[in-house]
Parts: C-alpha cells; sequence; structure tokens
C-alpha cells in the first residue's frame, strides 16, 4: 500500500516539482486536497524553525504524516539575505518579481554574485519529527533569464551550469536542486523505517 503524506505547502511549484521525483510508493496530498485552507504563519528566524512551525500547524490540524519545508536564497555579499526573509522580501504580497528587482537592486555594482538555496524539511511520522537540508550552491546572474519555473529562478545560476533555473525544464532543474536534495534524504528514510 502506497504510503499518505500530506505536503503542508500552499506553493504548487513546490508540490509539482516534488511530485517529479516521489515515484509510486508514495502518495502526497496537497493542502487543498486534504481540504485545508489556511496561511501557515512563519514568524521565526530560522527555515527550521518555520519548517516545524507548518509542519506541526497541519499535524495538529489532522494527525496524519505530513511534512512541509522551508527555503531560503542566501546571498554571501548580502550576509545571507533575503534568506529566511525569502518570500515576503519586497513586501507581504509575496511578488516573485519584486523580490527579484529589490535583490538586484541591492546586488547591483557587487562582484561577489555568490548564493545558494537552502531548504529545510520538517517530516512528522508518528507525531515526531524528523529534519533534512538540502543545499544548491551557485551565483546570482547579473540579468534576469528564462520563464520556467518559479521564485528567484530566473536570477539563480548553480554551480556546474550555465543558465539560470528558469531555462531549465523540471528534469534539468531537479538534478541541482535544493529541494529535491532534501527530498532524496527523506524517501530514503522513509524507505528505511517503512
Ligand atoms: P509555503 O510556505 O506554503 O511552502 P512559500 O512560497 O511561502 O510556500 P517558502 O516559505 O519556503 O515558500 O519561501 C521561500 C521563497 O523562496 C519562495 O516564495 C520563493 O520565492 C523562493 N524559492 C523557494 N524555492 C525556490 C526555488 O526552487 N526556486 C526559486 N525560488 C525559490
Amino acid at each position: 500500500m502506497k504510503s499518505k503524506l500530506i505536503f503542508a505547502t500552499n506553493n504548487q511549484h513546490k508540490v509539482d516539482e516534488v511530485r517529479h521525483v516521489i515515484g509510486d510508493r508514495f502518495e502526497i496530498v496537497t493542502l487543498r486536497e486534504a481540504g485545508i485552507d489556511i496561511d501557515i504563519t512563519e514568524p521565526h528566524d530560522t527555515l527550521e524553525e518555520n519548517a516545524t512551525e507548518k509542519s506541526h500547524t497541519i499535524f495538529h490540524l489532522t494527525g496524519q504524516d505530513c511534512f512541509s519545508e522551508d527555503t531560503g536564497l542566501e546571498t554571501d555579499a548580502l550576509n545571507g539575505e533575503p534568506g529566511v526573509k525569502s518570500a515576503r522580501y519586497a513586501g507581504e504580497g509575496r511578488d516573485f518579481q519584486r523580490n527579484i528587482d529589490k535583490l538586484m537592486l541591492k546586488l547591483q555594482g557587487q562582484h561577489n554574485r555568490k548564493a545558494r538555496f537552502r531548504a529545510v524539511i520538517s517530516l512528522i511520522l508518528s507525531g515526531k519529527e524528523y529534519q533534512f537540508e538540502g543545499i544548491c550552491e551557485g551565483r546570482i546572474a547579473t540579468e534576469q533569464k528564462g520563464l520556467q519555473g518559479f521564485g528567484y529562478d530566473p536570477v539563480f545560476v548553480p554551480d556546474g551550469a550555465d543558465k539560470s533555473f528558469a531555462e531549465m525544464s523540471m528534469e534539468e532543474k531537479n538534478q541541482y536542486n535544493h529541494r529535491q536534495k532534501a527530498m532524496t534524504k527523506l524517501i530514503h528514510f522513509l524507505s528505511q523505517s517503512s
């Protein structure tokens, strides 16, 4: 029988990426499919605490196995900004383009464009929490390119590539993807514990 996990996210792009690699053994149920319509707050200063907040909120509502994921884009020149504030960098509207514009303005003229995506997954299995991290190193391009993906994808170029995440198919992005690296650890963990 398939193991069922609620994915505690309101970001459909994340769901699409995760479903692409999860395989047949696990069934991912979105918040909408679980009949849950809430905007979970992310009030903390770390990705780890925010991931915990999201998974615990859904676990308390449903009592079911679930996981959440919190990602931050960390730039060296801006001391880790936007980091934990990545989704709301340019304000509560969570506008992807405005977030990119703010980042590009702050990095204008900056030679050190080194950056990384860091994802933290919080899994709650039988009431107990486990965390998994995935990191993708790269740099912020000097111009925005590509139309695929979401968020900061048009300005992020992973190490080992010469194009932005937004210029890649989902298969290509998943070869570098921070979220996928964390998911691989989660899948490995679930395979061993079932
Ligand atoms: P949930 O909390 O509902 O899961 P969210 O969009 O608020 O969805 P996060 O709190 O993890 O997700 O915010 C991280 C932000 O970082 C997200 O809104 C994007 O702008 C950006 N981001 C995350 N993963 C990304 C990726 O793979 N490519 C580009 N940008 C990404």
